[in-house]
């Protein structure tokens, strides 16, 4: 296998997440023909979007089909339940991770510079990306320590890059804290910082953040 991509986006992160458990190397490489728009690289993922994964020469896209094909070719320590209800559960979290919380840091993004910044955009963002969260809270495990209980999963994978990317991001925005008045979401981010499953990853994560963004600022 190998996964193409940088560390820096959420979405290869859950790959890189999901292989370390398991004890599978699997680091990113950059995408061939240099970069995920090289022709190269669109002729094999023409959504030109990270991660991909190349297996036996064939190609997988999308974080979370790829984070299941690695479960599913991989079933030592498992990051979904046996149950079925337990496995849709981690399930809805993640997806509620895509569809509902991450294109919540549109606004934000665009209104990076405070120059010529959009404040009325960025309060809605702001309104809508704690909409985004209690909704995601709601289905949160009550005791965890996990976001979907007491075993480690898919819905931590899915949520913890993309959630560290939002936290940063709204740093910049006077959001001190991301979780306020959301106690399932505190305590596992607290959880999260403090195990050594996931307080390494989330250290070299961020550093791997804040490395892309100073080649961004140039
Ligand atoms: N739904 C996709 C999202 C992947 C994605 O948006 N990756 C970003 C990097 S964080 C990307 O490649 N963006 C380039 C683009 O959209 O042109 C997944 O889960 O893999």
């Amino acid at each position: 296998m190998k996964l193409y991509g940088s560390l820096a986006s959420p979405y290869v992160a859950r790959a890189v997440l999901t292989a370390r458990y398991k004890g599978i190397d699997l680091k990113p490489e950059p995408a061939p023909g240099g970069g995920i728009k090289s022709a190269e690289f669109l002729a094999l993922n023409p959504m030109g979007k990270m991660p991909a994964l190349e297996v036996d020469g064939k190609y997988l896209a999308e974080s979370m089909v790829i984070v299941e094909y690695i479960e599913d070719s991989h079933p030592q320590k498992p990051v979904l339940p046996q149950d079925p209800l337990q496995r849709a559960h981690a399930r809805l979290l993640a997806r509620i991770v895509d569809l509902y919380v991450a294109p919540q840091s549109g606004p934000f993004f665009r209104n990076m510079n405070p120059a010529n910044r959009n404040e009325t955009e960025v309060e809605a963002g702001k309104k809508a990306l704690g909409k985004a969260l209690a909704d995601l809270e709601h289905f949160m495990d009550a005791q965890g320590p996990w976001a979907n209980g007491a075993a480690y999963s898919l819905a931590d994978i899915a949520m913890l890059p993309s959630l560290l990317i939002t936290n940063s991001i709204v740093s910049h925005f006077g959001i001190t804290d991301l979780f306020t008045g959301l106690p399932k979401l505190g305590a596992w981010w607290k959880h999260c910082h403090s195990d050594p499953l996931t307080a390494g990853f989330i250290a070299e994560y961020l550093a791997a953040l804040q490395a892309f963004l100073a080649s961004r600022r140039g």
